[in-house]
Order: structure tokens, then C-alpha cells, then sequence
């Protein structure tokens, strides 16, 4: 096997965030995704509060229910998926997705080869509300919306914004040379992937080259902002806690 350096990756891992290029991938494999490996980008060990996963399946895998008490958001990326479930069965292509929730019965049936990208999050109920139901969408049928009136930075929330759900996952659209208007700090939780272009991220008091296929954890309070440097559009999938007051938690 041909060495590709001397050690070096874009890869990088902190107290509050990470970066992790597609280089430094780690597969495995998991009793529940048959037929499939899967690369956890993000997780618990790291200090999340959420798993973030790739699962690259072959024509044939399969994969049942998360773990009891767990919210499972997935989006194909690459190749089809069947996803049964109690209320029927239903192909899955590139940028549809599923929000399932905790205790809601699936399976993930891999059609062809294909690659998926997997968060799970232990769900945090709130007093007097009533549970999240399932969600299947696909982002391009999702409308687009100026963030904060800026054409240049257009957004789609993917999940209802009702309080029954804890977190969101919106898709972020900058147009060549749009940024994050400020520098964020906040306290819920990000995990995001680049579904193209690329930019500058600054995540505490680092500034990252990213590209497409990269993933980043952003930490409560991680300071964070967003250049789009590329020529043509950067998008990004992003996750982020939602609707829960700071002093609820969900860590076990
Ligand atoms: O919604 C957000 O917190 C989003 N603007 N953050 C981000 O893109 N890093
Ligand atoms: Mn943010």
C-alpha cells in the first residue's frame, strides 16, 4: 500500500470540537448494520452528546433500530435504500432522509451499494408534550429560506420545528463568498457534514480548510463561524439541539 504522508492529516480533535477528513476514516463494523461498515466521526467517546456515522452498505445490508431510548436521523447520500417500517416501505435516493423515533421499529434495507449518513441521539422527552412521529423527506423538495433576509445564505429545516422535537437538522446553502454573519456561541450542540464546496470554518481560535465529505463537532459554546471560499455553492447538513432548556440533558 502506497504511503500518502508523513503522518499528516486535516484531521483534528479537541477539547470542544473536531474536524475529521475523509483521510483518517476508521471502518468497523456493528452487529445492528449487517452487510455495511460504518465510521463513527462523531460519538460519546469524543465528548458529544449524539453519534454521528457514516454506514457504507453493500447491496443487501441490512440494519434494525438503534439502541432503546434512541432518535435515529439518516440521509442517503449515495445508492437507494428501502426503509420499512410500521407505516409501509419506501425507497430512499440521494438527500432523502428519515427521522425515526426513539422505540419506533424500522429496518434499513440497502437496495444497492450505498452510503448513508447516520446521527443518533438519546431523546429528551418534554413534560406534557407528545412524542416526535417519523419523518421522510427529501431536501429538494424542502422550501429554501433567507437566513436573517440574506439571499446569499438560504436554509432548510428538514424537521417539523414543533416542540415535540429535540433537535433540528437543517441544510445551510452559502453562495460564493457568503460567511455566518457573526461569530456564534450557543449552547446546543452541532454535528455537520459538507455536502459540497468548501471554505473556512472557524471553530474556537483555529480557522479549517474544509471540503466536501468533511464532518465537524461543535461543542456547547464552541465559537463558530462559516466562509464559503469555493466558486461554486457550499452546503452543509447540520444538527443541532433544539427546544430543550440547558438544564434538561440527555448525557448518561
Ligand atoms: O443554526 C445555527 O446555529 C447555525 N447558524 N450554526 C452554524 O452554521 N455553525
Ligand atoms: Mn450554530
Amino acid at each position: 500500500m502506497l504511503r500518502q504522508s508523513l503522518g499528516e492529516t486535516r484531521s483534528s480533535i479537541r477539547d470542544r470540537h473536531a474536524v475529521l477528513s475523509a483521510d483518517s476514516h476508521e471502518r468497523t463494523t456493528l452487529p445492528k448494520w449487517a452487510g455495511a461498515e460504518v465510521v463513527f466521526t462523531i460519538s460519546p467517546q469524543m465528548g458529544a452528546q449524539f453519534s454521528q456515522y457514516f454506514a457504507h452498505m453493500e447491496a443487501g445490508g441490512r440494519a434494525d433500530a438503534p439502541l432503546a431510548g434512541v432518535a435515529r436521523f439518516a440521509m442517503v447520500l449515495d445508492g437507494a435504500i428501502s426503509l420499512e417500517h410500521g407505516d409501509g416501505k419506501q425507497t430512499l435516493g440521494p438527500e432523502s432522509y428519515a427521522y425515526l423515533p426513539a422505540g419506533y421499529d424500522h429496518k434499513i434495507h440497502a437496495s444497492s451499494a450505498s452510503r448513508l449518513v447516520v446521527f443518533e441521539r438519546r431523546f429528551l422527552p418534554l413534560a406534557g408534550a407528545e412524542p416526535p412521529y417519523p419523518v421522510i423527506g427529501e431536501v429538494g423538495s424542502v422550501e429554501a429560506v433567507p437566513a436573517d433576509g440574506d439571499t446569499r445564505l438560504m436554509f432548510r429545516k428538514l424537521l417539523p420545528t414543533e416542540v415535540a422535537f429535540d433537535c433540528e437538522f437543517n441544510v445551510m446553502d452559502f453562495s460564493p463568498g457568503a460567511s455566518l454573519p457573526y461569530v456564534e456561541t450557543h449552547f446546543m450542540e452541532h454535528g455537520l457534514l459538507m455536502l459540497n464546496g468548501g471554505g473556512i470554518y472557524r471553530l474556537d481560535d483555529n480557522w479549517y480548510p474544509v471540503e466536501e465529505g468533511d464532518v465537524i463537532w461543535m461543542g456547547p459554546y464552541c465559537p463558530q463561524w462559516f466562509g464559503a471560499l469555493g466558486e461554486g455553492h457550499a452546503r452543509y447538513l447540520l444538527y443541532k439541539t433544539w427546544n430543550r432548556d440547558p438544564l434538561s440533558t440527555n448525557a448518561k
